[in-house]
């Protein structure tokens, strides 16, 4: 896939699936790329940007996990957004939200890709004594007693330092939840995550993967020492996807 294939068809597919961020200004999207990360969670990143590797769109039905519009803590399924450090580990690493409320919980930042607001956190990576790779993360839950098990992918767009995305499920209680890897981009990039394409870790439990059992998503850095940030935005589970066209 070229370039400009890919410039047009990002253009048309962000403004289709995220419609509210084009409304009058098809120029917000055209700059937007579509990745997808590598299922391996401990292999370099990659976009899938590139030939015989084709992005995804969406063709079903779309549940919002959160748009951050309402500029609250919290998702429009009912739980609030929450961020997480490695200091109970022994590790050093910190994390916290742009726009913090008093109490420090995270709350949506004024964003630049076309909507009102997004998700913002800023992190430290630091190993210190801790013997395994330092992280941070952050996430919302989902209520557990909805029926999720039509979809079979998330997506969101994001900018910013290389991450991972969760998708938990409640069958899993020890953490080494189902993720995938994905790449750094200083521009907003929409990334579709098929539910096929995560993987556990491999240091917990193997169980297998139900989408009806989803129970939060969440992101994660992790790795050497090191300083960025992350924005989120426009949070889908969907039913359906093709490869784009
Ligand atoms: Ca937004």
């Amino acid at each position: 896939m070229n370039a400009k294939k890919i410039l047009s068809f990002s253009a048309a597919f962000a403004c289709a699936l995220f419609f509210s961020a084009c409304d009058g200004d098809n120029s917000v999207s055209v700059t937007e790329k579509i990745v997808e990360g590598t299922a391996n969670a401990s292999g370099t990143p990659a976009a899938t940007d590139s030939k015989n590797n084709a992005p995804s769109q969406a063709t079903g039905e779309k549940l919002l996990v959160d748009d951050f519009e309402d500029g609250d803590n919290q998702s429009p399924l009912g739980d609030y957004w929450y961020m997480y450090n490695d200091k109970g580990s022994g590790a050093e690493s910190s994390i916290e939200s742009m726009t913090a409320d008093a109490e420090g919980h995270p709350k949506p930042t004024p964003t630049d890709n076309g909507s009102k607001k997004s998700f913002n956190v800023k992190y430290t990576l630091k190993q210190g004594g801790y013997q395994y790779a330092a992280y941070v993360g952050w996430g919302v839950h989902l209520p557990t007693d909805k029926d999720y098990s039509k979809y079979t992918a998330v997506s969101y767009r994001y900018k910013g330092g290389s991450h991972y995305i969760h998708v938990e499920i409640s069958s899993i209680t020890d953490s080494d939840h189902y993720m995938k890897s994905m790449p750094s981009t200083k521009e907003w990039t929409t990334a579709i995550v098929e539910f096929s394409t995560l993987a556990q870790e491999g240091w917990g439990a193997a169980v297998p993967f139900k989408a009806d059992d989803i129970s939060a998503i969440s992101f994660q850095a992790k790795g050497p020492d090191t300083q960025d940030s992350v924005f989120v935005d426009d949070i889908y589970l969907l039913s359906g996807t093709e490869e784009a066209k």
